[in-house]
């Protein structure tokens, strides 16, 4: 059996980050792939975007590594973009949309946020319609023989599995900026990686504690942009534009 961790959205939280890989290493796990968005919202998007190249075997573009390559005006993002410096912004323009891989028989799919776009936005709770969607063959994605039998995103700080019409939707929630609860997501699939012979294949997700206040530390001493909404969201795992 392999095990692969999937991690995604660590959004420059350098403390969040460690922990994760911490608890990768105390598991027996074969490769690391990242489903993007190790850029913006937190103080250390360089720290993150050079720790992520050297420890994953696989990266994939989020919609702020998209983003933040293009012209800003706007402070915040001028601020995040800064940081980055050229090499590190080609390195995020270079990297791919998405990853197709079987394990044990079932062709898995992996990607940032949906077949469409880094910036199309699907929640568990949208329509059967919008969530099949997820499966397509698309203009971003390619077109493989078969569509997949699992997919697994990141994008909306959400941890879920989902199973229904022969298919598996699962998202690996976020590093650095969970909006479900306050602790550190990653997924870990397991299976024959690379077999087409049908066999067990499972999806775990982890929930890991960090140090929260730490973070905000680091925040506090950058004296990052959009601070107090950052710290908001570190401290209850609620998303800033929700009311209470
Ligand atoms: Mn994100």
């Amino acid at each position: 059996m392999n095990r692969i961790a999937i991690i995604s959205d660590i959004h420059g939280n350098i403390p969040a980050h460690d922990a994760v890989m911490k608890d990768i290493t105390h598991r027996d796990i074969h490769k690391i792939f990242c489903l993007g968005d190790m850029v913006g919202k937190g103080p250390h998007s360089e720290i993150a975007v050079d720790r992520v190249k050297e420890q994953c075997d696989v990266v994939i573009k989020g919609n702020w590594d998209d983003s933040i390559t293009m012209k800003h005006e706007h402070e915040t993002m001028l601020w995040h973009q800064k940081r980055l410096g050229e090499q590190r912004l080609d390195y995020l323009k270079s990297l791919p949309y998405s990853i197709d891989f079987w394990m044990s028989g079932k062709l898995v799919r992996l990607f940032h946020a949906s077949a469409e776009s880094v910036y199309k936005r699907v929640q568990p709770w949208d329509s059967m319609e919008e969530r099949l969607a997820m499966f397509n063959n698309t203009e971003s994605t390619g077109f493989p023989d078969k569509e997949p039998d699992m997919v697994g995103y990141g994008d909306i700080h959400n941890a879920y599995i989902q199973n229904y019409r022969g298919k598996t939707l699962f998202n690996v929630g976020s590093v650095g900026n969970p909006l479900d609860l306050k602790q550190a997501s990653y997924a870990i699939i397991e299976g024959e990686f690379d077999s087409k012979e049908q066999g067990s294949v499972s999806i775990q997700i982890v929930r890991i504690p960090y140090d929260i206040e730490l973070s905000i530390k680091q925040a506090v001493d950058e004296n990052m942009p959009e601070l107090e909404a950052y710290i908001k969201e570190l401290r209850t795992g609620k998303y800033r534009g929700l009311k209470d």
